[in-house]
């Protein structure tokens, strides 16, 4: 009796561990995920990290902010027409996230309205 109830048991601990585990394949397979890096107004091209970032057409890019300072991520370059134009995460706080799901291919530039030297790239495929 008391064999089977640990079997049970571990019958539900390994179910649970293959539903985990596919779960995050499935949350990794979904895009890429951006760290605002520590001090990144003074990091130029490597405050958004990795960079450029990749992914395929139909999955999302999520920027977290990494730093102790707000940030943004913004579409485009500073002083340019088309400035947040494909997307604008708004000010960030320090823990905060933002997502944007990247439906086109090709590569977009964006950069930090709050210190416009932070710049990366998403390249989708
Ligand atoms: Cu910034």
């Amino acid at each position: 009796m008391f064999t089977t109830k640990i079997a049970v048991v571990l019958g539900v601990i390994s179910v649970l561990a293959v539903g985990l585990s596919i779960g995050q394949v499935s949350v990794y397979a979904q895009g890429a995920s951006v760290s605002i890096v520590p001090n990144a107004s003074t990091m130029g091209d490597k405050a958004f990290s990795p960079n450029p970032a990749e992914v395929k057409a139909g999955e999302s890019v999520t920027w977290t902010n990494d730093d102790s300072q707000i940030h943004t991520a913004t579409s485009g370059a500073v002083g340019a027409e088309d400035s947040g134009k494909v997307f604008d995460s708004g000010i960030l706080s320090p823990k905060a996230t933002f997502d944007f799901k990247f439906d086109q291919a090709g590569e977009v530039d964006y950069y930090c309205t709050l210190h416009p030297q932070m710049v990366g790239k998403v390249v989708v495929s």
